[in-house]
């Protein structure tokens, strides 16, 4: 029997970011496993909290690393030796990732659980699309949502499956081909603004939920941004209506009525979420 044909907008899937909307990957695990990396090597290299934000810039941690090693006046000076040791670290910093995400150190973010389960009672499809490593991914995932945390997903692009990282809209186009829907029909949750031009850039609404590195990044042209999936309160816009438990979580209704906004308006607000009512 042929499927009724959905709604042009209607949201069929949420595609999730990793870093950051997950999880405080780079917070709680990444960083410090990059530190651990360089101090295996002897390398005096240490990156702080500050630092580690403004290389955030560089999406992918090979990249990350090469960037730095590209200011750096002891790192090597031919390209190629620098080429090695950024695989070598990069190799020894998902390791000592994986082993933190192993020992808990890493916590899916509160309210991401209850969302997932959501899309799963309400037959919303879910997908990843993120710029780390698959072997993070799976670390991750499987720590936190156990060993058949794949059967969730319809599709799961990683950082080697696509030639280029965010901000550029691979990542999601091989999403969207994967799970054959069109960019309006999903919405993307995403915490940091690279994360979130690709998501645009590909046509796909985009809320953004701040992250602890992302926490005063400015964003352009999203439908919603708050504090966390945890809770309502703090989010914007305030859709009208009566204004609900600010403790509440942000769930799937909610998502949908942020969505609803680009059929409404036809066209993605563009820091105008002044022009939606404000509490
Ligand atoms: C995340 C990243 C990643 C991680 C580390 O961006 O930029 O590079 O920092 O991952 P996003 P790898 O959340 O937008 O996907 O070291 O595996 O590259
Ligand atoms: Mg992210």
């Amino acid at each position: 029997m042929p499927m009724p044909a959905a709604e042009p907008g209607a949201l069929r899937a949420l595609l999730w970011d990793v870093d950051g909307t997950l999880a405080e990957t780079e917070r709680d695990g990444h960083r410090i496993a990059f530190n651990l990396a360089f101090e295996r090597l002897g390398l005096g290299w240490r990156w702080d909290e500050a630092r580690y934000v403004e290389l955030l810039a560089v999406t992918g941690g090979r990249e990350r690393l090469l960037h730095d090693m590209a200011g750096r006046s002891d790192a090597p000076a031919l390209a190629g030796e620098r080429l090695a040791l950024a695989a070598e670290l990069h190799r020894l910093k998902n390791g000592f990732y994986a082993e933190r995400v192993r020992a808990g150190a890493v916590a899916l973010r509160p309210g991401v659980v209850g969302l997932m389960a959501q899309c799963a009672d309400q037959g919303v499809r879910m997908a990843i699309a993120t710029t780390t490593s698959r072997t993070n991914v799976e670390a991750l995932l499987r720590a936190q949502l156990g060993s058949r945390w794949a059967s969730g997903f319809d599709a799961v692009v990683c950082g080697e499956d696509t030639a280029r990282k965010k901000p550029d809209p691979e990542v999601y186009l091989a999403v969207l081909d994967r799970l054959g829907l069109p960019a309006l029909q999903t919405l993307a949750i995403e915490d940091s603004p690279g994360g979130a031009a690709a998501a645009r850039a590909a046509g796909v609404p985009v809320v953004v939920t701040r992250s602890h590195c992302f926490a005063d990044a400015i964003f352009d042209e999203v439908l919603a941004i708050g504090p966390g999936l945890h809770r309502r309160g703090g989010w914007r816009p305030v859709l009208p209506g009566p204004a609900g438990d600010p403790d509440a979580p942000v769930d799937l209704a909610l998502l949908r009525a942020w969505h609803a906004l680009h059929d409404a308006r036809g066209f993605f607000p563009s820091n105008d979420t002044e022009t939606l009512p404000w509490p």
